[in-house]
């Protein structure tokens, strides 16, 4: 039998990558997806099929993490091979405005998942998205040993999910994975991300339609890598003969500052002429520094991402002003084309007129 995918979140930024990967390599893919009162489809339109059509083999249902019942009956129903588990209130900041329901999506709603797994008896693959969040501020660079301190109602509920996907495996002997993502951004990436806020308010300042870009800690470090190589490693934990806990990144990280030089350097442009500091931006407790050791997923899945922060800043700014009708530089296009990303396709992105507040 060919893989058969169930993915939550799979209207999120990883979420469309890993569908449009699985499909291109012959998989059925299945995806939850919320009912909103406008399309929040954009990111998959582009691979759409019409469910009456023979040989579709890509199916979304509704439901949401908050139901568990919804999720259950579609596990039992689906009879997937492997789940992915991608779904999130995903803003560290927003989760300091609502931490409660942050817990409930972030942290029960994979519990959720993993006891329907269980109760359904479906031998599915289970993959958890963790993050480097649960580090907070133990000291880079971060592994698989080094301690979980979280900083935020994210991050806290983050550690949940960790330990229950640990826990199904050792009690219940489900092939259950975490993968402790460090940041990873693209083309598709949420609006009120920092990367993305920056790279859309760029493009916006050079159309002339904003003048101004508000926000916070310009000090705190990350480890940014390119999206679509993070995906490529959750397929591949899922294929690991033994479920494994395993931290990805590229191993560098910079200064939101440094992500600021990259990208309005890129245009000949100096930032400080442009970002104002905005208060509500700063967080009630920051994670200052992350940087992975991913030595253990290189050897134990030979993943090895190509894309940095100055070349992901250039490719999210190339798209960025492309889909403004600028004409960008290219030199994140080429960076692409020259490392084989040809497996993907960036749905006709829109900008909309309304500045990112995150
Ligand atoms: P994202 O773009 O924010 O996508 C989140 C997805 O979760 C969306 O599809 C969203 O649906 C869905 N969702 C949110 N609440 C839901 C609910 N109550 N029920 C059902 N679906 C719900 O996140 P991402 O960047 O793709 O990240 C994917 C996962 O990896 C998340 O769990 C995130 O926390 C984690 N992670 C991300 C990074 C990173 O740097 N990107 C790093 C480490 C870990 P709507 O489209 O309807 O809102
Ligand atoms: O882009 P960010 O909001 O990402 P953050 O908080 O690192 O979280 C992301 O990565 C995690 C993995 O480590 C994921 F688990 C999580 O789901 C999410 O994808 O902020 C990055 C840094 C922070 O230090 C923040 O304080 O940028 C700083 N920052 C400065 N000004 C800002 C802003 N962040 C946002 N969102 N907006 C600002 O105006």
């Amino acid at each position: 039998m060919s893989e058969r995918a169930f993915i939550t979140g799979i209207t999120g930024q990883d979420g469309s990558y890993l569908a449009e990967y699985l499909l291109s390599h012959g998989y059925e893919v299945h995806g939850l997806i919320r009912k909103a009162s406008t399309f929040n489809t954009a990111r998959i339109d582009h691979l759409y099929q019409d469910p009456h059509e023979s040989g579709a083999r890509l199916f979304l249902h509704y439901g949401d993490l908050t139901d568990s019942t919804s999720v259950a009956s579609l596990l039992r129903q689906l009879e997937p091979t492997q789940v992915y588990s991608l779904a999130s209130q995903s803003h560290v900041r927003v989760s300091f405005e609502m931490p409660v329901y942050t817990g409930i999506v972030t942290g029960i709603g994979t519990a959720a998942i993993l006891e329907a797994l269980r109760r359904s008896e479906v031998d599915a693959r289970f993959y958890n998205a963790s993050s480097s969040e649960i580090f907070g501020q133990s000291k880079p660079p971060q592994n698989e040993e080094t301690p979980f301190r979280p900083r935020s109602p994210y991050a806290a509920a983050k550690v949940y999910s960790y330990w229950m996907t640990v826990n199904y495996r050792e009690a219940y002997g489900l092939h259950a994975s975490n993968g402790v993502l460090f940041n990873h951004e693209s083309p598709r990436r949420g609006e009120t991300f920092v990367t993305r806020k920056i790279t859309r308010a760029l493009a916006k300042i050079r159309l002339g339609t904003q003048t101004k870009v508000f926000l916070g800690n310009l000090k705190a470090k990350r480890d940014w890598g390119y999206a679509p190589e993070y995906v490529t490693a959750m397929v591949k934990i899922q294929e690991h003969p033994e479920p494994v806990d395993l931290v990805l990144g590229t191993g560098t990280s910079y200064s939101v500052e440094e992500f600021l030089d990259f990208t309005f350097g890129y245009l000949g442009m100096e930032w400080r002429e442009y970002v104002e500091i905005d208060a509500r931006y700063m967080r009630p407790a920051e994670v200052d520094h992350l940087t992975a050791d991913a030595r253990r997923a290189r050897e134990a899945i030979g993943w090895d991402p190509k894309i940095r922060a100055p070349e992901l800043a250039k490719v999210m700014v190339d798209n960025d002003m492309a889909a403004l009708g600028l004409e960008p530089p290219g030199e994140g296009f080429s960076v692409l084309q020259s490392n084989g990303f040809d497996w993907f396709k960036e749905p006709s992105l829109k900008l909309s007129g309304r500045e990112a507040k995150g």
